[in-house]
């Protein structure tokens, strides 16, 4: 692999957090066990026909609640300094609300937490990556601006379990995944599919719920446990296609739409939804014939809420793409958001591919985000909580390897210029079900055999390259593993 030619010798800083990151229902299993409730993606995988590419589910997945020593035992392995991993709300609350708590849900995640703190393997924990209790769906999910109680009510119980050891809260994964795609599109849970306008709603109800749990840490947690609270947003690199005009109001519009959506009311110094967004959607609204714009509003009160509530910005990295204002437009539903902003995208040939349509190795595209969120947003504390490759499986992933040292290099780029990137967590630890592509598609540094019901892990060769960029916290391009004989330093 000639692509990467930098040979840095540079180094990351001793206190830099590596680790990996997992979520509770693409690794979990026992859907159904000790008191755990049904969740959406419990309900979205059990239908008939099933929406999943190979009619799979996450019923026994790699089978980690049964698994606690195995799992802490890779973390040892690789060295890791932290993993994140994401805690399933209807285990914890079979029902969704708090006046039932499961014992066995939350002695689960005691035995985790406390077998990787017996390793200093620090605990990043994730309260919300897709599975929503049922009952809750039931009731709209994020469609409902009661999500911002039931969710309040969900964290307090978290924090009061968990914070005097978990340090680092993350309130929500991806809200564009939850949001566009669960709320506006069938591509995730709930799948419901109202473009357009439940896609924004949605986005409202979502910053604001994080909004209350962040305050709540704060007024009743944060004096006694010390630690902090933030939210992770999928945030791909969009650049425009060429330097004309027309290409970079695409791409900021596309930007806006993504992740802005998200971003801005939280993190940017005036608050609220992005402003160009904001503008089009009112008038794609007006000529649709709808009395008042699809984009909720923000009261002044509740913009002042929302903005500035987190103490670090997460952000789920993969890759980039090219924006442009009259190429690939596409044909999309109206009203959506993808008409909304109408743009094409399309990324370079030479970007080698990986098991997955959407996933390709753009080698600057980290540096290009975050040097791009630290000009927008200012200097927050950025952790990368996912970047990964997918494969179609087997132990030589000589594609992964390189994915990753590429995107170390660009986290190095992105720190020498100056942005404060505090940690970096490899999606993922282990092979898990891949939400609409089922176990197809491969993610792991180590392959997990769904075929063996003990759902043996084996290390790749990925592994060991990370493992020794964590020891040695520089990038050796040249590093091939000796053997495959992994063990615990
Ligand atoms: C992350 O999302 C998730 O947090 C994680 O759970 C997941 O396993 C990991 O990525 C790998 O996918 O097929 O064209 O419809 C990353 C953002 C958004 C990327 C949805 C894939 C599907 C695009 N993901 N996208 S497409």
């Amino acid at each position: 692999h000639a692509a990467v030619v930098k040979q840095s010798g540079r180094s990351f800083p001793k206190d830099f957090l590596f680790g990996t990151a997992t979520a509770s229902y693409q690794i979990e299993g026992a859907y159904n066990e000790d008191g755990k409730g049904e969740n959406i993606w419990d309900r979205l995988t059990h239908q008939d026909p099933s929406p999943i590419r190979d009619h799979s589910n996450g019923d026994i997945a790699a089978d980690s609640y049964h698994k606690v020593e195995r799992d802490v035992e890779m973390m040892r392995e690789l060295g890791l300094d932290a993993y994140r991993f994401s805690l399933s709300w209807s285990r914890i609350l079979p029902t969704g609300f708090s006046d039932q708590i499961n014992p066995a849900g939350v002695d689960y995640y005691n035995r985790l937490i406390n077998e990787m703190l017996k390793y200093n393997i620090e605990p990043l924990v994730t309260l919300y990556h897709w599975d929503l209790p049922q009952p809750l769906q039931d009731l709209g999910g994020f469609a409902n601006p009661l999500i911002g109680q039931w969710f309040e009510d969900y964290a307090r119980v978290v924090y009061h379990h968990f914070g005097d050891r978990v340090k680092r809260f993350i309130t929500f994964n991806e809200p564009r995944e939850i949001c566009f795609e669960g709320y506006g599109s069938t591509t995730k849970a709930p799948a419901i599919n109202a473009t357009g306008i439940a896609e924004y709603i949605c986005a409202k109800n979502l910053v604001t719920a994080h909004a209350n749990a962040y305050y709540l840490y704060n007024n009743e947690f944060k004096a006694s446990q010390g630690g902090q609270v933030g939210i992770t947003i999928s945030i791909n690199w969009f650049g425009a296609k060429t330097d004309s005009a027309e290409d970079e109001a695409a791409a900021e519009l596309k930007r806006q739409a993504e992740w802005g959506l998200y971003a801005e009311p939280i993190f940017s110094s005036e608050g609220g939804f992005p402003k160009e967004l904001v503008q089009r959607v009112g008038e794609k609204s007006a000529q649709q014939g709808f009395p008042r714009s699809r984009m909720p509003e923000f009261t002044d009160e509740e913009r002042e809420y929302v903005r500035g509530a987190s103490d670090f910005f997460g952000v789920n990295h993969y890759t980039g793409s090219d924006i442009s204002a009259t190429e690939n437009l596409g044909q999309h539903p109206v009203p959506s958001m993808l008409d909304d902003i109408n743009v094409g995208s399309s990324t370079p040939a030479e970007w080698a591919p990986s098991a997955s349509v959407w996933l390709k190795l753009s080698p600057d595209s980290i540096y290009k985000t975050f040097t791009y969120l630290k000009n927008r947003f200012g200097d927050w504390e950025f952790y990368i909580t996912e970047n990964g490759w997918s494969t179609e499986g087997g132990l030589d992933d000589d594609g992964r390897t390189l994915y990753y040292r590429t995107a170390l290099e660009s986290v190095l780029d992105a720190m020498d210029a100056g942005v404060n990137i505090k940690g970096y967590m490899a999606w993922s630890l282990m092979d898990n079900f891949e939400w609409m592509e089922g176990y197809i598609e491969r993610f792991g540094l180590y392959e997990v055999d769904f075929e063996d019901p003990d759902r043996k892990r084996t290390p790749r060769q990925s592994a060991f390259v990370y493992k020794k960029i964590i020891k040695d916290r520089t990038i050796d391009h040249d590093y091939v593993p000796a053997d495959n004989v992994m063990t615990i330093d």
